[in-house]
């Protein structure tokens, strides 16, 4: 603005009455006057100076006083700079189709450009020049804390003006449970097939794969007209790999479909995309950039739920252990949803009659793992032998592992009755000389109690171990 009177001025004819000083005057008068009313600059003017925002929500915005920074051409189908444009910096707390837009929220004919990433030349995802009256609503694909540059523009290269800038999700209806509990619906706007494919892919879907016409009923009623509105949208059939040969999108066998009366008529030879009406519920094939918004409607397939599996069994059967051992029962399993698990233990003079283990102490032994696939049980006593096993479950069903049976011996108690001390002596060296009369003698008792040093056998080793039990030795 000030150039532009500077320039006005100097082209004016000078009056032959007025003296070089006045022009002076004037000319400085006018340049401190533009300068004190000039509109600021926003800080946001130029990319480099983009402004940080994150997740949904409004965020004000003025491009008055802006310039122009960004490239001369958006998008392919907008052959229009975005004039005094300013920036934001935009931080994603969202996995999927995300709307920014204009609409509603200034009166400013305006332009949008996302580009994926904040440094200044990321390439550009996607914009939009009218999508709701004169104002701009771009839907991109998202990714929870990845950032994106958004540029916000006039159209006008003399228009400025302020608003708000409103992010939202782009998935319109949805989740929405098909009838027979196998997928989700969602709709989201889309502009071509391309996006609203890529919008589906970013949900773990595609676009609608309709094998009936109660499907075909559903998706037009139940997802596309959800709100009662009528629509068009994307259906995933698509003949872009062969000319007459449409095919699902997902892969799924053709084997039903609507088309209208004379349809699919590849209409000027490029129509290789189809729609569904949601007047009639008929489909048509149209053009991948239909110039109307078409909305995806997008289907994600619900993993079928299954009863768990054991996929690793608890292992060994039997285990012998002494006491202040550490023991690890390890199992794993298969199942969706992931099953919840639940060690339990019975003793073993009852082995039906099984109690759930938790966190904590039990028996003496710190349990830890008890509702995971890894038990822990840190320094067992002989209260801690007994039948183990673990539950799985869920919604579909339940398994129960193999049962592993843990025996801990108390060292030294060569007479077995709970103690050790000087009484286990006679009995410890009968087992060790003759092991036959010893199991005569001690009906029931374990020669393995004579493992002092718990390396596995009762042996000679074990004397001097069992000698330092005895009088408190190391
Ligand atoms: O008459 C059916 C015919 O109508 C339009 O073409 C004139 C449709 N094209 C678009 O909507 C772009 C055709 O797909 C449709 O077959
Ligand atoms: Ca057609």
């Amino acid at each position: 603005m000030r150039l532009t009177l500077i320039t006005r001025l100097a082209i004016r004819p000078a009056s032959p009455a007025a003296p070089q000083r006045l022009s002076l005057a004037a000319l400085a008068a006018i340049v401190l006057f533009g300068a004190a009313f000039a509109p600021a600059q926003p800080a946001n003017d130029d990319c480099q100076d983009a402004e940080g925002i994150a997740e949904f929500g409004l965020f004000p915005w003025s491009n008055v006083g802006a310039t122009t920074d960004g490239v001369a051409h958006l998008c392919p189908t907008i052959s229009r700079q975005a004039n005094s444009d300013i920036w934001y910096c935009w931080e994603s707390g969202f996995d999927g189709p995300v709307r920014v837009s204009t609409c509603g929220q200034t009166t400013l004919d305006t332009i949008i450009a996302v580009y994926d990433g904040c440094d200044c030349g990321s390439p550009l995802i996607t914009c939009s020049d009218d999508a709701c009256g004169l104002q701009s609503r771009a839907t991109f694909n998202a990714v929870a804390s990845q950032f994106y540059l958004i540029r916000i523009g006039s159209f006008s290269t003399t228009l400025t003006g302020s608003g708000n800038l409103l992010f939202e999700s782009g998935i319109l209806a949805g989740p929405i449970l098909s009838p027979d509990g196998g997928s989700v619906y969602y709709m989201t706007e889309a502009v071509t097939w391309h996006e609203g494919q890529a919008h589906a892919e970013s949900l773990g879907g595609n676009l609608v794969t309709i094998n009936s016409a109660d499907e075909n009923e559903f998706v037009r009623a139940g997802v596309l007209r959800f709100d009662g509105a009528d629509r068009r949208g994307w259906i995933g059939f698509t003949d872009q790999d062969r000319e007459g040969d449409f095919q699902w999108i997902s892969g799924e066998p053709v084997d039903y479909t609507n088309w209208g009366g004379g349809e699919p008529n590849n209409a000027g030879n490029n129509e290789h995309y189809t729609e569904l009406l949601g007047g009639s519920g008929q489909w048509n094939d149209v053009p991948f950039n239909h110039a109307t918004t078409r909305f995806a409607l997008i289907e994600v397939l619900l993993d079928p739920c299954t009863a768990p599996g054991v996929s690793q069994q608890p292992a060994p059967a039997e285990i012998l252990a002494c006491d202040g051992d550490t023991v690890m029962l390890s199992a794993a399993f298969s199942g969706n949803p992931a099953p919840q698990l639940q060690w339990e233990r019975a003793p073993l003079s009852e082995p039906e009659s099984f109690i759930p283990l938790i966190d904590g102490v039990s028996n003496g032994a710190m349990i830890s793992g008890a509702q995971t696939g890894d038990l822990t049980l840190t320094g067992v006593l002989p209260a801690d032998t007994g039948i183990y096993h673990c539950l799985a479950y869920n919604a579909c069903g339940n398994v129960y592992t193999q049962t592993v049976t843990l025996r801990v011996n108390l060292r030294g108690d060569m007479n077995c009755d709970g103690a050790t001390n000087n009484f286990d002596i006679d009995p410890f060296v009968l087992a060790l000389v003759d092991p036959v009369e010893y199991a005569a003698t001690y009906p029931g008792c374990d020669t393995r109690n004579g493992d002092v040093n718990c390396d596995g056998d009762f042996n000679n080793f074990d004397i001097d171990p069992f000698v330092s039990l005895l009088v408190g030795g190391p």
